[in-house]
């Protein structure tokens, strides 16, 4: 299938995610889970939107900021890392971004760490005077080096970022941690976090004036649904109505309960919606409190 014109892009919304990588599936089912289905085309590149006129492009996750900027694609998926870099990129050249975050979707999460080798003794950001940093995010490194005025030398490298102390090309790193494993693996300790990173939903700084508006507000109240519901359940139980208080207490995270009596006792049936982990602990102390018959169940959908 080939790409349709640009022109042809107005009626209809194209939004970039990674083709393959760490955010590829989670975007799919994100978007998936507001309601979207596609067609997948032979080159797997671009993918036709069936049940909405919202169209995927599958490419580099570094691509997405420009292509939005270009006007290639209307909104992307991509690491908060990724985008605030080539903002960076582009205030350092005098250039007003043109896309900017519009939602956290909070999956991807990682760090933009400082790591030094693991026999320094850290004292504070000073000890980085004259210092050489390996690191793929040189544009958020220099703001944050300016920030703390400190001059150090950045080494810009592309990948294999952690092993540069080791071969001598730096002192230390400005690396993505999400375990710290490979930090631990090559000696490293991370030291200070820059930006605290997760994939985000980035979309043009200037609003869409045509049918793409509509779409994107669609779109956008359909992903606040699924994110507001992430880790939510509707819990079930009945309880005698003088433990109610002490209940409620343990539930600080629920919308206000639906209430109804069991047939003219002093018994109540409750539910309510919790946006908090239901772990079993918090069973267990509702238990102890006074509920009974417990029943936690998935909430799919809500539309308020
Ligand atoms: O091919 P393409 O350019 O699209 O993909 P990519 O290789 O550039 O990106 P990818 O798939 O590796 O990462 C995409 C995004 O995932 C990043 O931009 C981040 O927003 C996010 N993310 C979350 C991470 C990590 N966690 C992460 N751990 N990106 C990279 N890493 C690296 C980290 O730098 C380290 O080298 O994974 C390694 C293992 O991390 P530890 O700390 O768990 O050992
Ligand atoms: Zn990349």
């Amino acid at each position: 299938m080939s790409l349709p014109a640009l022109t042809a892009v107005r009626e209809r919304l194209r939004i970039a995610i990674q083709k393959s990588g760490r955010l590829s599936d989670p975007a799919r089912a994100l978007l998936a889970s507001c309601g979207l289905s596609w067609r997948e085309s032979r080159d797997r590149l671009f993918c036709y939107g069936e049940s909405l006129p919202v169209d995927l492009l599958l490419v580099r996750d570094d691509d997405i900021p420009r292509l939005i900027a270009d006007g290639a694609c209307d909104l992307g998926i991509v690491g908060r890392n990724v985008l605030a870099e080539q903002v960076s990129g582009r205030e350092s050249s005098q250039l007003v971004p043109a896309f900017r975050e519009w939602r956290a979707l909070g999956f991807g999460a990682c760090r933009l760490d400082l790591a030094v080798p693991e026999d320094w003794i850290w004292r504070d950001a000073s000890q980085l005077a004259g210092m050489r940093i390996a690191t793929s995010y040189p544009g958020l490194l220099e703001q944050w080096l300016d920030t703390q005025g400190i001059d150090a030398q950045i080494v810009p490298l592309t990948g294999s970022v952690e092993i540069a102390p080791k071969l001598g090309q730096a002192d230390l790193v400005c690396d993505l941690v999400s375990s710290g494993a490979t930090l631990a693996a090559n000696q490293l300790k991370p030291v200070l976090t820059l930006l605290q990173s997760e994939a985000v939903l980035a979309g043009p700084v200037k609003p869409f004036t045509d049918a793409r508006a509509e779409l994107a507000a669609l779109l956008l109240r359909r992903m606040d649904g699924v994110l507001r519901l992430k880790d939510s359940k509707l819990l079930l139980f009945q309880a005698q109505r003088q433990t109610l208080p002490a209940l409620m207490k343990l539930l600080p995270d629920a919308e206000p309960p639906t209430v109804m009596p069991v047939d003219g006792t002093d018994t109540l049936a409750l539910q309510a919606l919790c946006h908090g982990v239901m772990t079993w602990q918090r069973l267990e102390d509702l238990k102890h409190a006074g509920a009974c018959g417990l029943m936690v169940l998935p909430v799919e959908r809500m539309l308020a």
